[in-house]
């Protein structure tokens, strides 16, 4: 079944009951047993609800895994990851990464004794030698926030086969729509739901794919016992939001290759970056990994001065200055200040994160509209 039909039709049944063709809302918090123990699947809400059940199993089916499991947030199916670790275990990250997960990683579970190494993976030689015995996780965002640098899914998924630990894959950039981690070798793949799987902002939720049955169980475990679960509201938005996934993704790719190439034609833009241009370090191993490019893109003024990177920010009319990204609506960001700010400045620009970096979510709009706003402010 090829993408689109499985975004319309994976995971959803008609209602047993009714018929109904959309999924219900399963608005309870426990399910009623005939005699202890005898029930229909169903228990409590924290562990089941069918409502969920239906957009894991959507979730799985578009991400080609087995087994899918929902979170209340991006940032808990992230814990729940690391949660698979002990004290003295070891994490290879990527530098660029949302800042949320650095914060999670670097103030929660380095406080619980498991090591993060930050390390460049668009070189995978740089993977190799962070390395160590103790290493029992690989976790790449690829493409990276807010960055957009593209990290080989299949090298990676090569040296975590060779080292013996898992390879986790922040798939929030691309979506399922435009990259499959697992079919590449990856052992999990994770999303924040809120991004384009929501497509709406309406949101806030997260979600990891697996193929392997052992690894769905603990996690399964994991996600029950610690309970950071969504409610069945938000997972039927999710699924509505998902019906038209592909064809968001085709106009978001679309939308962004049109301003990603006035940007870079732009007399006072200095860097552009965006993985659809031939002269991105990177750009063969997205168009391999890749279905298109999508509708992230970064950049910087000529003169690097901050006054004129907050004009931008402040001048636009249709894009909104905003944290999130991957709804319908275009949103610009200011990353230094707003989502990487949890990472420490000295940090941000060894890793190549200026303090005047401009990042956009390219919506849905008419792309015209959308390069006259960006004109506009820029002038
Ligand atoms: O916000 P939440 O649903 O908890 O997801 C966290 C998260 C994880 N991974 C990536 C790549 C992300 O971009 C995010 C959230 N990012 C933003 C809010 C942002 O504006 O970048």
């Amino acid at each position: 079944m090829q993408f689109g039909t499985k975004a319309i039709h994976a995971g959803v049944e008609p209602d047993p009951t009714t018929g109904a063709i959309m999924t219900p809302i399963y608005q309870t918090s426990t399910y009623v047993q005939a005699a202890p123990g005898d029930h229909k699947g169903y228990e409590y809400s924290r562990t089941h609800n069918p409502t969920r059940t239906a957009l894991q199993n959507a979730l799985a089916a578009l991400e080609n895994g087995r087994h899918g499991l929902c979170f209340a947030t991006g940032m808990a199916a992230i814990d729940a990851v690391v949660k698979l670790l002990k004290p003295g275990d070891e994490v290879v990250s990527t530098n660029d990464l949302y800042g949320g997960t650095y914060r999670l990683f670097t103030k929660v579970f380095e406080g619980f004794g498991v090591k993060f190494r930050f390390v460049d993976m668009s070189d995978l030689a740089n993977v190799e030698a962070a390395l160590s015995p103790n290493t029992k996780l690989i976790w790449a965002e690829t493409p990276t926030n807010p960055l957009l640098r593209i990290i080989d899914i299949e090298g990676l998924a090569a040296l975590a086969r060779k080292q013996g630990c898992l390879l986790g894959v922040d798939n929030t950039f691309a979506s399922p729509y435009l990259q499959n981690p697992l079919d590449l070798g990856a052992d999990l793949v994770m999303h924040s739901v809120t991004k384009y799987l929501g497509g709406h902002s309406d949101v806030v939720m997260g979600a990891l794919v697996v193929k392997d049955d052992a690894l769905a169980e603990r996690l399964a475990f994991l996600q029950n016992s610690c309970g950071a679960t969504p409610g069945p509201m938000d997972c039927f938005l999710v699924l509505r939001g998902l019906k038209t996934l592909h064809l968001r993704m085709q106009r978001h790719s679309e939308n962004g290759a049109v301003v990603a190439a006035f940007l870079a034609a732009h007399p006072k833009v200095d860097k552009v970056y965006w993985p659809g241009f031939p002269s991105h370090a990177n750009h063969a191993v997205a168009k391999r990994q890749m279905k298109d490019f999508g509708g992230m893109i970064s950049f910087t003024l000529k003169g690097d001065r901050m006054d004129d990177a907050l004009r931008v920010l402040s001048s636009t009319k249709l894009f909104s200055l905003a944290e999130s990204l991957g709804g319908v609506e275009s949103l610009l960001g200011h990353p230094a200040s707003m989502t990487h700010a949890s990472i420490p400045r000295e940090d941000r620009l060894r890793n190549g994160l200026a303090d005047t970096l401009i990042r956009l979510s390219v919506g849905l709009e008419d792309a015209g509209d959308l390069v006259a706003d960006l004109q506009q402010a820029l002038g």
